[in-house]
């Protein structure tokens, strides 16, 4: 198939209205695409540029980010004068005026449309119509092309939607809600929806563009599962130990593995993290988090726990701990230490009355010189509810990635989408799925994923269908 071919096949909608309503936003956010200047000053974007969403490298659908209308009303009226072919008025106007500096956003801006594009009309809904748009609107409905509006409201509280809709009704094909700064993916396939009624004979093509789209989503959240399960999986296997001796401090030791295996599990969490941020195309900053979030907490801290929705039973069965009052008996190769109270492990690493243990280190001949002695073991986490915390975070962070719309700019205001959510996913489990992830963890915890043979898979089955529902797919 040669270039041009495949061009043609390839739906290209331009995104046209006034300066500053929102245009770069929402081709930004439909095509998750974070590099896109968004600016408050108006007359920002000066050129058409197109952005085409890739999957798998196959290219699916372009948008065209454009200025918008400067001179409204003079290019009306020479629309309205032009006595040439109708279908023409376009490449007319272009070509008279091509030169002229004064229609130069115009020619712009129209330019994809000559180019046989799909019109999307973005206004904001949060102020009233005014005869500028009015004017914008009949030039759309001279272009004869397909074209839609959308309503991107800025300002909330301010609404003047029913305005819009009824002048909409008479330049439009189709009319849709669309706001830039919290859409989330099933918005944008609604959208897509929609455009498929500007014209019948893009129907099939809109089709399998969401088509495409709902594929690479599942194969995101397949991935999504995958990398979480690998990430949980290493959390609560990972264990750190140190060699005890006589002499050594084994205050200090403790305190250093405490450290030691604390960075190590906050590091698996903070890859884990980039991982689904890349793979849902963030890349402009560190994700915003919202002050109440329960990820801005430490992972290791009393608040994560409480916050993830742990009873106060719970609280009290995991952890003596958090109390600090846990002892921890280390076998030792002389005679049993009692080491006291634990309280710089603290958080998690206290839960769980297995965490720290000792084992007695076969003693070994090298070059003649006799090492041996005790250790100090600090892990694998024996408290299911390690499980269940390291998996709320994880999916509370999925939950607020894929509901932060690439247009959005601002850092303050957690969009309306993200969940704020007080508790965990985990305690909205049912008794059966608790199973599966009691079974999972056990497996983890003895290696007995061989025998175990369904737990790994039945976990995997477990976190993708949270992450569908989350994602409302
Ligand atoms: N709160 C809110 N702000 C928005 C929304 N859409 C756009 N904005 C803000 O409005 C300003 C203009 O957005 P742009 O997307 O750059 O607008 P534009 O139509 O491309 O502007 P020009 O390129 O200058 O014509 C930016 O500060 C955006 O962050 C929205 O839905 N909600
Ligand atoms: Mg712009």
């Amino acid at each position: 198939m040669n270039d041009s071919l495949q061009t043609k096949m390839i739906p290209e909608f331009a995104v046209l209205g006034h300066p500053n309503e929102g245009k770069s936003s929402v081709v930004s956010t439909l095509t998750e695409d974070d590099q896109i200047t968004v600016s408050r000053i108006p007359g920002e974007t000066t050129v058409s540029k197109r952005y085409t969403v890739q999957i798998d490298g196959e290219d699916i659908i372009r948008f065209v980010d454009t200025p918008g209308f400067q001179v409204p009303r003079q290019t009306l009226a020479w629309f309205k004068r032009f006595e040439g072919d109708p279908n023409q008025v376009c490449e007319q106007f272009i070509a008279t005026f091509r030169k002229d500096p004064f229609f130069s956003d115009e020619c712009e801006l129209l330019g994809p449309v000559v180019r046989g594009a799909g019109i999307i009309y973005v206004v904001d809904g949060s102020r009233p119509v005014r005869d500028d748009d009015l004017a914008e609107m009949e030039i759309l409905r001279l272009t004869g092309r397909p074209r839609m509006a959308i309503i991107n409201s800025k300002t909330e509280g301010k609404d003047y939607t029913a305005d819009w809709k009824s002048e909409f009704r008479k330049h439009f094909n189709a009319i849709r809600v669309f706001n830039s700064n919290t859409a989330n993916f099933m918005d944008r396939i609604r959208m897509l929806e929609s455009l498929k009624s500007i014209d019948q004979e893009w129907e099939p093509v809109l089709s399998r563009v969401i088509l495409a789209f709902q594929r690479d989503w599942q194969k995101r959240n397949r991935l999504v599962t995958a990398f979480m399960t690998r990430s949980i999986e290493e959390s609560l296997a990972f264990f750190v130990s140190e060699p005890i001796r006589t002499s050594s401090d084994q205050a200090d030791i403790k305190e250093a593995l405490t450290k030691k295996y604390q960075a190590h599990i906050k590091n698996l969490e903070r890859q884990l993290f980039k991982q689904i941020r890349t793979l849902f195309k963030h890349n402009l900053f560190e994700v915003y988090l919202p002050e109440y979030s329960i990820l801005k907490h430490d992972l290791f801290s009393k608040q994560t726990w409480e916050l993830l929705g742990l009873t106060k039973e719970q609280l009290a069965a995991t952890g003596a701990i958090i109390g600090g009052t846990m002892g921890a008996v280390i076998d030792t190769a002389a005679a049993g230490i009692t080491f006291g109270v634990f309280t710089a492990i603290g958080g998690i690493l206290g839960a769980g009355s297995a965490l720290f243990s000792g084992k007695k280190i076969a003693k070994k001949k090298t070059a003649g010189i006799r090492f041996g002695g005790d250790k100090l073991q600090l892990g694998p986490n024996k408290n299911l509810q390690f499980l269940y915390i390291l998996m709320d975070r994880a999916l509370i962070y999925y939950s607020h990635i894929i509901n932060r719309p690439h247009g959005r700019r601002d850092l303050q205001d957690p969009s309306k989408n993200t969940q704020n959510k007080k508790k965990g996913y985990s305690t909205e489990l049912t008794a059966r799925q608790r199973n599966v992830c009691a079974r999972f963890f056990k497996a983890v915890n003895s290696r007995t994923f061989l025998k175990e043979k369904t737990a790994l898979s039945d976990f995997e089955a477990l976190i993708e269908s949270v992450l569908n529902e989350i994602s409302g797919t």
